[in-house]
Order: structure tokens, then sequence, then C-alpha cells
């Protein structure tokens, strides 16, 4: 099972712990007694050691004791808002892990007092250690809590509730300082390779393909990367245009793969060019066209539909796919 699913980020209680045998434990087994979806342990050792030390007839790995006791300290900094990388550093150094204190959050690439914080109000501890990450330019460490909260919540609520008060957050603190677009590039990056990785792997069902597009000019795509991630997530296919697509290139796109539906991102209301929308050619069947993104707003476009949140964007565009 995954850590619990409300909307208040805390960990569910993890069941009373059983002796651990002598020949250890499989991985499932440590995710059921952790709270932890099995492939988030995978992802702990892959990226900073924390795997299993034992191996036992047959080449399963199993996870004795030690192994544990250091992955649960893990789970509780990470719960708690520290960043992955750093959390992952504590637990491995820990010789008695009971006796470790949780580590600082990371600040590496700050100074001391050097005003480098980024305010998310409300937001989760595991949205102000994604805020602290970013602000210490550890792109790594933004992609392992961006990975660990897809692992545990899905790609809806990662999106709302960690990735866009971080976002709104960061491009506050530009507005009001006109610092930190280095932050703003190192959180993107993180952000999407995490999602990019996750379209790649998914395995594909739908009837037919979704083209995303963001409009001629307009650089921010990241809320397509969440789409395209949240489509993927029930197996639909989408086909990435990426940043200023030309609007014949998006034309002739559509001409070629014939696709169920169509989504136009625009963030800036000087990139939601309506007159583009009248360029797109006729199709029969005709494909859904869908406009999201702030820049659409109190815009009359003659073609197309707008759509005001990742869930409501998937959900119709997974019907158009026929998914
Ligand atoms: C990341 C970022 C960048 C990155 C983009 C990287 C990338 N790969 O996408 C970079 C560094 C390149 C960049 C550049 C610029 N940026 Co910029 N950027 C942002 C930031 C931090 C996040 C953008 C984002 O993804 N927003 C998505 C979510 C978080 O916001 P939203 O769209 O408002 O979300 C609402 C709805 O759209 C809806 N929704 C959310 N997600 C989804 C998903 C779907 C599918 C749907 C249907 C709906 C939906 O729900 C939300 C809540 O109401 C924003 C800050 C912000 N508040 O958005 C600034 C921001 C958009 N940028 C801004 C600016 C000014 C710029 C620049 C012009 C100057 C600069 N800062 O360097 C350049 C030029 C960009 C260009 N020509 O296109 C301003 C825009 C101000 C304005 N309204 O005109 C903002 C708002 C920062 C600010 N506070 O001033 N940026």
């Amino acid at each position: 099972m995954a850590m619990g699913a409300d909307a208040t980020d805390s960990a569910p209680p993890v069941a009373a712990a059983a002796p651990i045998p002598d020949l250890g434990l499989t991985v499932g087994a440590v995710a059921r007694r952790l709270g932890v979806a099995p492939a988030t342990l995978r992802t702990w050792d892959r990226r900073y050691g924390l795997g299993p030390s034992q191996h036992s007839a047959g080449s399963h790995r199993r996870y004795n004791a030690g192994d544990i006791a250091r992955l649960e300290l893990m789970r509780r900094h990470v719960l708690s808002g520290v960043p992955a990388a750093d959390a992952a550093r504590a637990a491995l150094e820990a010789g008695d892990p009971g006796a470790a204190s949780p580590p600082e959050p990371s600040t590496r690439g700050t100074r001391p007092g050097g005003g480098r914080v980024v305010a998310i109000p409300g937001g989760t501890p595991n949205a102000r250690g994604l805020a602290r990450a970013a602000t210490a330019l550890d792109g790594d460490a933004c992609r392992a809590i961006v990975s660990d909260t897809l692992d545990r919540r899905g790609v809806v609520w990662t999106w709302d509730h960690l990735i866009v008060p971080v976002l709104i957050g960061v491009g506050a603190k530009w507005e009001a300082s006109g610092q930190g677009i280095e932050v703003e590039h190192v959180l993107s990056e993180a952000i999407q390779a995490e999602f990019s990785a996750r379209v790649a792997r998914a395995e594909r069902r739908s009837v037919t393909c979704v083209l995303l597009a963001a409009v001629e000019d307009e650089l921010h795509v990241l809320p397509l990367w969440a789409l395209a991630a949240g489509l993927a997530e029930r197996h639909v296919e989408a086909r990435m245009l990426g940043a200023r697509t030309p609007a014949r290139a998006l034309s002739e796109a559509m001409r070629r793969i014939g696709p169920g539906g169509v989504l136009l991102w625009s963030q800036l209301p000087e990139t939601a060019d309506t007159a583009q929308l009248a360029t797109l050619p006729d199709m029969r069947p005709e494909p859904l066209v869908l406009l999201a993104g702030p820049g659409w707003l109190g815009s009359e476009p003659a073609r197309g539909e707008i759509v005001g949140d990742l869930s409501e964007a998937i959900a119709l565009l997974t019907r158009a796919a026929g998914g």
C-alpha cells in the first residue's frame, strides 16, 4: 500500500512490527511494513544505496533488521520534509539509527542568513522540502521528492498539492525580488525529467492518441508534462509537441496523426493568440480541441473549449482517446 491518501501528507500508522525472520524480508514485505510503495524502496536502493545488504538462495535480495531500521529513518525524515538526498545521507551515516537526530534541511549552495527562502503558504512539509531543495539548486533532491510523492499519491495529487504550491511560491519570489530564475530552471528541469521518465515507461492502451502543445512563443510547459503523466497513468498515449509550437506545425501534426484530442497550453496572455486557432485543419472525425492555462482567460476563442484543471483535462482527453 502507498502512504496515506488524505490531503494532509501525514503517514498512516504503521502496523505493529512482527519480528524479522533470520532470512530477512522481501521488498514487498518491507514495503508493507513501512507503508511505502515497493517502487519507492527500489528507487531509494538505486539512487541512495539504501538496499538490502544480504542475498538469500535463489538470489532474491532480502532486507535484514539493520537495513529496515535505516529505511525507517529515511521514511521519517522524508515525511518531515527533509529532501530525500539529505534524508538518505543521514540514514546511511547513522551507526545507531534509533539514536540519530534528524538532519537539517538541505542548505547546499545557500549562504547562512542569505535570505534565500521561498514562502509556501499552507504548504505541506513535503512542499517546503521541495522548495528548500530547489532553493539549494539541488535538482537530484527535487526529483527524488517529486518521484517519491508520485509513487505514493499519483500525478493529480502530486501536481495540485506539492508542485503547484511550490511553483507559485518560486514565481512569487521572482516577482517580488527579481531573483531566483535559476531556482525556477532547476526545479522545472527536475519536474519535467521525472514526468517524462514516467511517460516513457508507461504502457499505452488507448484506441488513439492525443496531442499536447504549448502555443507559439510559449516556453511554459510543465502543466503539459503533468497532463502527459496523468494520461500515462491511465494508459493513454500523448504525443508531446512541447514549447513554442508554431500553428502550422501543429496543423501538420494533426493531419498526420489524426489524434482523438488536442490540448493547447498558454501561460501568458500575450501568447494566447486566438487567430492561431482559426488556422487548425477541419478534420473528420473532428478531434476534441481543449485550451488550457491562464493565458486564455478572458479570450473568446472561435474554436476549442477552455478547460480549468488537470483532472478535468485528463478525464476529457482520456475519453477522446478511447482510453
Ligand atoms: C516555471 C516557470 C518558468 C520556467 C518555465 C519552464 C518550463 N519548462 O515550463 C521559465 C524559467 C522558462 C520561465 C520563463 C519565464 N517566465 Co515564468 N514562471 C514559471 C512558474 C514558476 C511556473 C509556471 C507553471 O508551470 N505554472 C503552472 C501552475 C503552477 O500555475 P497556473 O497555470 O497559474 O495554474 C492554474 C491553472 O492553470 C490551473 N492548472 C494548473 N495546472 C493545470 C494543468 C492543466 C492541464 C490544466 C488544464 C489546468 C491547470 O490551476 C492552477 C490554479 O488556478 C510561474 C509561476 C506561476 N504562478 O505559475 C512563472 C510565471 C508564469 N512566469 C512569468 C514570467 C514573467 C516569465 C518570463 C516572461 C520572465 C521570467 N520570469 O523569466 C519568462 C518567459 C517565458 C515565455 N516567453 O514563455 C510570470 C508571468 C506573469 C504574467 N501573468 O504575465 C509568472 C506568473 C511568475 C510571476 N509570478 O510573475 N518561467
